[in-house]
Formats: C-alpha cells, structure tokens, sequence
C-alpha cells in the first residue's frame, strides 16, 4: 500500500512539473524595470505603457517565434539594492530581455545580474556614461549618453545666453551628479562656476541651499537630477526672489516639474533633452495609439516603446531566446524605431544622439535651440 502511494505522489509531482514546463516554454517573458511607485514613478509608467503598447501589437500579430509575449514588471523605486533584487526576481522568473531600469544607479548595478544571466537589457533612459563601459556585451540604451547632453547644454549657455556666472547644484547621484559634471567641464572655463554643491533627493526644502547660492548672484542655476527636485528647487527659488533662469537635463522634462514648479516660476527652464517626436514623421502612429489607450506620451514612452520593438525584432531575427544569439543581432542590426533609425555602437551606445535644448513656455516645453 505504501508503495502504491508513493509512486502517486511521484505521479502528482511529475505532472506538476511537466504542468510546469509546458507553461514555461509557451510564452516568451520580457521584464519591464523603473521605478513603478514612488515620486519618480511617472517615468516607471511611461516605461510600462510604452512595453505594454509595442507587446500588444506583437501578440495581436501572433507574438514572437510562434509564441505570446507576457511582461514580467519589477518596481525598483529608483533604489540601487531594490534594483538588484529586482533584477535577480526577473531573472528567476525566467524573461529573456530586459527593458530598463531607468535610474543609471540602478541599472549600473542591475547589469552585474542581466551580465551573470546573460540576458541581454535595453535601458530607454539611463544616461550616464558608465552604464555602458563596464564593457558588458548584453548591455544597451537607446537614449544618448550624460557626456553629449552635458555638452549640448554648456556649448549653449556658452554660444547663446553668453553668461559669466552660473551656480551648478546635483542631487548626488549617479547621474544627477555625473551630469552635473559634465555640463560644469564642458564649460571649459569660460564661465565662472560661483557656486558647485549637492543636496540630497527626497528632501522637500531647499531653502537654505538656495539662500547660499542667492548671495553669489549667478545668471543662471544648472541642476543635475529629477523631476521631484527640480520642481521644489525652482518653486523655492522663486520665493526666495532669484529670477536667473534654471537648466536641467532629460530626468527632469516632465510635465510632474511644471505641476510642482508652479507654471510661473517653471517659465524660461531650459531643458536638454532629444528631439521632439511631434515633429519626427515616424512617431506619428505610435503617438495617435499612445494617447488614445493612455493619454500624453511622457519623455520616456516613445523610447520605451522603441527598446521593445527593438527587444522582440532581435529575438525574431535570432530566431532564438538564447542571450547570445539576441546580442549578437542588437549589436549587427539597424531598426526603424518610432524616433527614427537606431543602430549600436560595439558598447551599446546608439550612433546618433541629437540633444537639443528646450524651453518651458506657459506650462509646456517647446524646442529651442539645435547645436
Ligand atoms: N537620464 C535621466 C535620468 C535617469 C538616469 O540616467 O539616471
């Protein structure tokens, strides 16, 4: 009798993990990573509207090798263990590509993990430098890198504003500060840095900074970070009587800035970031589809959309999952994304990054300036 038990147990357990094996290999699983919840998490949503848009139309077309596409989702806060932890549980979870994570502190250490399992990831926002010259050969973005946006944003306070004096504030992290540096070194002297400090992300009151920075009368305030602090830094500002114009990077073009700036003290905030898709003929059907299953794209959801497309035509072309064969495809094929062509360069950076500047007028941010 206990015999005949046993081999039941065996036989339950046996149809269990064949169960188990069967759902396994009838979906391919793409993780989608950012910060979901949390003050950043406007960016977390544009990353998963934008998966979840390019996944649709695959799967309404037959999915990809003959089978669905399913989105695992990993909420890393903007927070460096809980990226790792996130990439570890996707990992686990068995996808096949990654797209994310959107804080360069995140997805620097995060790609120890996608390296380990050989997965390969495709970053839609991480600018800094670093993240693709850890020479790992699974790692990708289709945004540009801190180095040329920095760049774009000094050459035009150099060439088109003229300015003597200009106080450079980061939020001391990995790309808030690694920006931040950027844009000070591509000044290349001409302009008199009077003030250069961090504050730190999270808090709520800048006053004191700002009070600091007023007695040095810059013309201009250049911050390094995200939407959350750079709308507290601008609204303070304001209060505290500084009239000189602020610039940020890509991690604060948001309309979350303008809400927590306050339309007024956001006017005249120059903004680098890549160009606008309204006026990029390619990303016309994505943006009529986009608004009308979520409302208005955000700086990230073309790209996120744009990374998967670029994810799922790898994996088809490869005709494999195998992270090698799929690495091997993103690094030799060029795409026709929604922004336009996109190639990669042997470090997973895209060939073209065309930065330019942009200024919020009533509320909106408008194309200003091209180098
Ligand atoms: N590039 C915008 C902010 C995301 C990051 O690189 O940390």
């Amino acid at each position: 009798m206990r015999k005949i038990v046993s081999l039941f147990f065996c036989f339950v357990i046996a149809v269990i993990f064949a169960a188990g094996c069967q759902k396994k290999s009838d979906v391919i699983k793409i993780g989608v990573a950012g910060p979901m919840t949390g003050d950043q998490s406007k960016m977390g949503t544009d990353f998963k509207n934008g998966v979840s848009l390019a996944v649709e139309e695959w799967n309404a077309k037959g999915g990809v090798l003959g089978k669905k596409i399913e989105i695992i989702i990993g909420d890393d806060q903007h927070d460096p263990k809980q990226a790792v932890s996130v990439a570890n549980k996707i990992v686990n979870e068995g996808a096949v590509g990654i797209i994310g994570h959107f804080n360069s502190s995140c997805s620097i250490p995060a790609s120890d993990i996608y390296a380990r399992g050989n997965i390969p990831m495709i970053s839609p926002g991480s600018t800094n430098p670093q993240f693709t010259e850890k020479g790992y050969k699974n790692v990708f973005r289709v945004c540009g890198r801190d180095d040329q946006q920095g760049k774009v944003g000094a050459d035009f306070v150099n060439s088109q504003l003229k300015l003597k004096k200009v106080a450079v504030i980061h939020d001391k992290t990995t790309y808030g500060q690694g920006l931040a540096d950027e844009f000070k070194k591509a000044l290349g002297g001409k302009v008199e840095v009077v003030f250069y400090g961090g504050i730190v992300q999270g808090d709520k009151d800048f006053k004191g900074v700002l009070t600091s920075i007023r007695e040095k009368k810059p013309e201009l305030l250049f911050f390094g970070g995200i939407y959350p602090e750079m709308g507290l830094l601008v609204r303070q500002a304001r209060e505290l009587g500084i009239k000189a114009p602020f610039m940020s990077g890509d991690g604060s073009i948001d309309p979350k800035f303008v809400e927590i700036a306050g339309a007024e003290a956001a006017e005249g905030t120059y903004l680098t970031f890549s160009p606008d898709p309204k006026n990029i003929a390619s990303a016309k059907d994505f943006i009529g589809k986009y608004n009308a299953k979520f409302g208005e794209i955000g700086p990230y959801s073309i790209y996120a959309y744009d990374a998967a497309n670029i994810m799922l035509s790898a994996i088809r072309e490869a005709n494999a999952t195998e992270g090698d064969k799929v690495v091997n495809k993103l690094h030799t094929m060029e795409f026709n994304g929604a922004m336009g062509k996109i190639k990669f360069d042997d470090k997973g950076d895209v060939t073209v990054a065309p930065y330019v500047v942009w200024v919020t007028k009533d509320g909106k941010f408008v194309e200003q300036w091209k180098p």
